[in-house]
């Protein structure tokens, strides 16, 4: 995946929350355009490894179990500067934290609950749109 592109999900809590639109609208309304997208549920197994980075971390299990609790959508995002700028829109893991405007702000609930992930590095935004995705599933 090129290096201008991040993966991003809309998580349960945002879907759960009828925001898929809202968020949708927030992020072409900033300049990413979606590359491949899909509403599919994580498995346990699916989930692990998507998270695998903070298996040692003491929150592991709730955010393995929070994210298979319900249907998420999963994106390939491309713009100049993606991880960046995307990681800017989201705003910060805690939406009390996070900026007004960006979308955790407007849509998250909580730490755990957050809305939407997106990827920290080129690397990992190409390692896990391509766990997401195959290539023919990128249509941009
Ligand atoms: O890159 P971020 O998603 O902003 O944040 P991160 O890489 O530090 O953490 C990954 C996800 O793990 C985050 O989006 C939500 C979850 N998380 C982080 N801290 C906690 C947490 N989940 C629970 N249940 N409790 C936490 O303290």
């Amino acid at each position: 995946m090129a290096t201008n592109r991040t993966f991003t999900m809309i998580k349960p809590d945002g879907v759960e929350s009828k925001n898929i639109g809202n968020i949708l609208q927030m992020i072409t309304d900033a300049g990413f355009s979606i590359k491949a997208m899909k509403l599919t549920k994580l498995s346990v197994e699916q989930a692990k490894v998507f998270y695998a980075v903070h298996k040692e971390r003491p929150f592991y299990m709730e955010l393995v179990d929070y994210m298979v609790s319900g249907p998420i959508v999963a994106a390939i995002l491309e713009k100049d500067n993606a991880v960046a700028d995307f990681r800017t829109l989201i705003g910060a893991t805690d939406p009390a934290e996070a900026e007004k405007g960006t979308i955790r702000a407007k849509y998250a609930e909580s730490k755990a609950k957050n809305a939407v992930h997106g990827s920290d590095s080129d690397e990992n935004a190409m390692i896990e749109g391509e766990f997401h995705f195959s290539k023919e599933e990128l249509v941009g």
